[in-house]
């Protein structure tokens, strides 16, 4: 699915702005028929935006169920003759759409597009109402998991990721046109031969005349001069002394394809090409053949009021305070961000760790955190073969989105899953394949969790770098950093002797800003500080780690509980991104700018 855009033969019309909107508390909604008139008690409500914080109000904040999002729009009249899509950015976590009347899609999953053709159920210059009920429960056969447990106060979702369950609508919302025959995907790979650049392509057409479908494509670089030309469905352009999309330096083509009726272009699609590579070779990663160290931190789509909602001030801002500090790369943990941010790290060549949204697959974590537990993770009843049917088409999915983007360099098929068992050997085999098969060109991984250490993880034997999220000095070993010290060196050891590549996904301290100590304890910001610097002093031990990102980059909203002070709090930033001690200590470390 190629993301709706403004071209010569296609046009756009965003909905974003104020629907109306309304829990359904009876669980009425779909019975009676919503979608066919105006929603009942409705409020406004703002999209993108989460729908939680948006009221000063607990029903709505904790509301598990249904929500309805209703909106009419009027079709541009200039689009007589084309085909008319609704396309949704994400409906978390899963969503049924009605144009008028009719029912149009359903889509499960909460941070992937769907759209659906409307070209037959609407009128060029009339309007239309389009509803959208928004399911915000998890099950052990969704990604992420979760179960809705009937509780005396009422319905009460659990869940093993630590962060709230935000859900709405959090991106943007489109209608768009395109001819009736029209370009449907483009998948590019680039390659590096000395200075020679080349862009292998593959294209497909839609609709009508999709059988005959003829392609002509030409390669312009930045300053717009042509750079190299072909035609076919598929083929190989080279750009002799290549401008090459390096780590800080975003250099993107544009490759426009064309989708030919006889001479005449009867579509027309742009796509931004940043011509690198992405290889593992022993223990290093390299980015061009050169080897490429991470700096930079797992992060969150999470701010005040908005929740998971996207909004560009945010992002430019939130990758502003990454070049202060001097990072050059981010985890999309723990779902897939909104497109727009990636192809803000295209241009600011920023390189991506793209996660899936499978994070929670361990009932064995963080009691203290999440409450008696009390499940198994893989089991018939629990995570199970259907699940594991979902999860393949996430990783699918992630994949056809964000394939053509060069600040994506690995694959994270889930984070802190269970993973010393035989049971996890089994789930995730085949989701590696699935993972390569979808995309033979760059590495796969996974992100291992402390439960299953170096000796015992059943799971690492697959991934091509090995990505560690390791708390020595917090939840092991708090308050004695000496003692994480010892531990942490003999552990890495062990990982450094696999022969790959190790990533430290995740390394953190919660603190909450403003506490200082003279003799530095756990919360503080001096703790922070020197729970980091011990980090570090590892990590330039060990030859084999390629990357660190701290936890986080920000403060962020999570689950309630005995171990969180008004969310978790293990922020280089508070959540309103203001940097603690310990982001000063990062930006001499990395060697910030501006
Ligand atoms: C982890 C998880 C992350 C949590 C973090 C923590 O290992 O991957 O989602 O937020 O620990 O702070 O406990």
């Amino acid at each position: 699915m190629l993301r709706p855009r403004d071209t010569p033969t296609r046009e756009r019309k965003r909905l974003d702005g104020l629907w109306t909107f309304a829990l359904d508390l009876q669980g009425l909604g779909r019975t009676t028929g919503w979608q066919s008139r105006p929603l009942p008690g409705a409020r406004e409500i703002a999209v993108p935006a989460s729908f939680n914080d948006l009221f000063a109000d607990p029903e709505v904040r904790d509301y598990v169920g249904d929500v309805w999002y209703q909106t009419a729009v009027r079709i541009p009249r200039g689009w007589a003759g084309q085909r008319i899509v609704l396309n949704f950015e994400s409906a978390t976590h899963r969503a049924t759409v009605w144009v008028d009347d009719t029912e149009v899609v359903t889509h499960e999953g909460g941070y992937l597009p769907f759209e659906a053709e409307v070209t037959d159920l609407v009128t060029p210059g009339e309007e239309v109402r389009i509803t959208a009920v928004v399911n915000n429960e998890l099950t052990f056969q969704t990604i992420p998991p979760g179960v809705v447990e009937e509780t005396p106060s009422g319905k009460k979702l659990r869940y093993w990721h630590d962060f709230f369950n935000y859900a709405g609508l959090h991106r943007s919302v489109w209608l768009y046109s395109t001819p009736r025959t029209y370009v449907s995907d483009i998948t590019v790979v680039t390659g590096l031969d000395g200075a020679v650049g080349t862009v292998r392509y593959a294209l497909e057409a839609g609709g009508e005349a999709a059988d005959q479908a003829r392609f002509a494509v030409v390669l312009r670089n930045a300053e717009g001069h042509e750079a190299a030309v072909g035609d076919g469905a598929t083929g190989t352009l080279t750009v002799p002394d290549v401008h090459r999309w390096t780590p800080g330096d975003g250099y993107l083509y544009d490759l426009e394809v064309r989708l030919l009726d006889g001479e005449a272009t009867a579509d027309s699609y742009p796509l931004a090409v940043g011509v690198r590579t992405v290889e593992v070779r022993g223990t290093d990663l390299l980015v061009n053949g050169q080897p490429f160290y991470l700096r930079g931190f797992g992060m969150h789509e999470d701010h005040a009021v908005l929740g998971k909602g996207h909004s560009d001030a945010h992002l430019v801002h939130d990758v502003a305070v990454l070049e202060w500090v001097g990072a050059n790369s981010f985890r999309t943990s723990h779902y897939p961000y909104a497109e727009d941010v990636l192809e803000y790290a295209d241009r600011q060549g920023l390189v991506v760790i793209d996660e899936t949204p499978a994070v929670g697959l361990n009932m064995g974590l963080g009691g203290g955190i999440f409450g008696a537990q009390g499940y198994t993770t893989f089991s018939p009843e629990t995570i199970n073969e259907r699940t594991q049917a979902v999860h393949a088409q996430v990783i699918r999915d992630l994949v056809a989105r964000d394939k053509n983007h060069p600040c994506v360099a690995l694959w994270s098929i889930a984070n802190e899953p269970e993973s010393q068992t035989p049971a996890a050997e089994e789930y995730f085999r085949p989701l590696f394949d699935v993972a390569r098969e979808a995309d033979p060109t760059r590495p796969v991984g996974f992100v291992n969790v402390m439960l299953a250490p170096h000796g015992q993880c059943r799971v690492s034997q697959f991934s091509d770098v090995i990505m560690l999220n390791r708390y020595y000095g917090w939840y092991v070993y708090s308050g004695d950093l000496p003692g994480a010290e010892r531990a942490w060196r003999e552990e890495l050891a062990g990982w450094a002797s696999e022969g790959k590549p190790i990533i430290i996904t995740e390394y953190g301290a919660d603190t909450f800003p403003g506490l200082h100590n003279l003799v530095p304890q756990p919360w503080s910001e001096e703790y922070q500080v020197e729970y980091l610097e011990m980090n570090h002093r590892v990590f330039d031990s060990v030859a084999a780690v390629v990357g660190e990102h701290v936890w986080n980059f920000a403060d962020f909203a999570t689950v309630a509980g005995p171990s969180r002070v008004g969310g978790n709090k293990k922020g280089a930033f508070t959540r309103d991104r203001e940097p603690k001690a310990a982001a000063h200590l990062l930006r001499r470390r990395w060697g910030g700018g501006v």
